[in-house]
């Protein structure tokens, strides 16, 4: 489906916000191989805003809540529903699920299923492209539950230091499981945090994919031109629990009400009104949409289990 830009975000939010509902779908009826699954519904503007100013060079790293990252990126939904079904076909021949699904051939560099682990991966990835003289630049996704983790200092520090081109996106949806970001940080503001790094720094509403894509924008071509790092603290809210497990019980009621009703598509809806995006716009795109999922969902179902006996194919060593 050919898209203009506006279409094309807003089709790019329903596809992960359909996509992860369908894997909710799937896993309650027992279809995948783990339970072990974060869907990133309600924070799709992030995903979706910052991979459109990407460019096909360009990397990115991704989180244990990644499906939205790597939709948004262009990856498979086909071999990445059959990853999460187990199967043979999936990206790590089933053997990752969720947490490990990587397309190095889209730039995908992977999910990780350690918090903050993939921040020295994302700058060490800037400094090889830095080093090769590519005018790639590198995305770094984290929760804010990672901020506060040793490595997300040292690689951010190496990365303003040698002016690494990466950009450091903090997707806070305010909550790292049960801890709120209040009670785990003295300094909210990532523009402040920034200053010490003495690189840029932002703070936008994760929930408009607009204000994401220009601020991604900014830095990828800030970053291009080997001026560095920049941090976005990009505010968003997850609308269901840290997993399927979880009921929340620690987010007040009023607040999940108020933060709900921030829908990414709506919001999107309301700022570019409906001669951008027409209610016949959105069937044709649900319809498509779904048509695209009950085909991945039955690529999946069709194809092989991982097997067994190849557990040690592919390892190192
Ligand atoms: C190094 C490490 N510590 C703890 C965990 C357990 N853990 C998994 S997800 C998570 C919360 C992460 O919160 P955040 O980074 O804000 O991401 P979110 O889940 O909110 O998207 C924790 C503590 C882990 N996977 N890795």
């Amino acid at each position: 489906m050919e898209l203009d830009l506006t279409k094309s975000l807003y089709h790019s939010m329903l596809l992960i916000r359909r996509s992860e509902e369908r894997i909710l779908e799937e896993m309650m009826k027992g279809n995948l191989a783990s339970t072990m699954c974060h869907v990133s519904i309600g924070q799709e503007a992030v995903a979706a805003g910052v991979c459109s100013a990407m460019q096909p060079q360009d990397y990115l790293t991704s989180t244990h809540r990644g499906h939205g990252h790597f939709i948004a990126r262009g990856g498979g939904l086909s071999r990445m529903m059959a990853e999460l079904f187990g199967k043979e076909t999936g990206y790590c021949k089933g053997r990752g699920g969720s947490m490990h699904i990587t397309d190095v051939s889209i730039g995908h560099l992977g999910a990780n299923g350690i918090v903050g682990g993939h921040l020295g991966i994302a700058t060490g990835a800037a400094l090889w492209t830095s080093l090769n003289k590519s005018d790639a630049v590198t995305v770094c996704f984290f929760g804010e539950g990672a901020v506060n983790e040793g490595i997300t200092h040292e690689s951010i520090n190496m990365a303003a230091l040698w002016k690494l081109p990466v950009i450091f996106v903090v997707e806070n949806n305010h909550y790292a499981m049960s801890l709120a970001w209040e009670r785990s940080t003295p300094q909210l503001s990532f523009t402040e945090r920034a200053r010490a790094y003495g690189i840029p720094g932002v703070d936008v509403d994760g929930q408009d994919v607009l204000a994401v894509r220009e601020v991604a924008l900014e830095a990828i071509e800030r970053a291009r031109r080997g001026e560095g790092p920049t941090l976005i603290g990009a505010h968003t809210y997850r609308f269901l629990g840290h997993s399927r497990a979880d009921p929340s019980k620690y987010r007040p009621a009023e607040e999940e009400e108020r933060e709900r009703a921030r829908d990414p598509l709506t919001i999107m809806r309301a700022k570019v009104g409906a001669e951008m995006i027409s209610d016949q716009d959105v069937e044709a795109y649900e319809q498509q949409v779904k048509e695209v999922l009950d085909a991945a969902v039955k690529f999946a179902e069709d194809s092989p289990l991982a097997q067994p006996s190849t557990l040690f194919e592919d390892i190192y060593a």
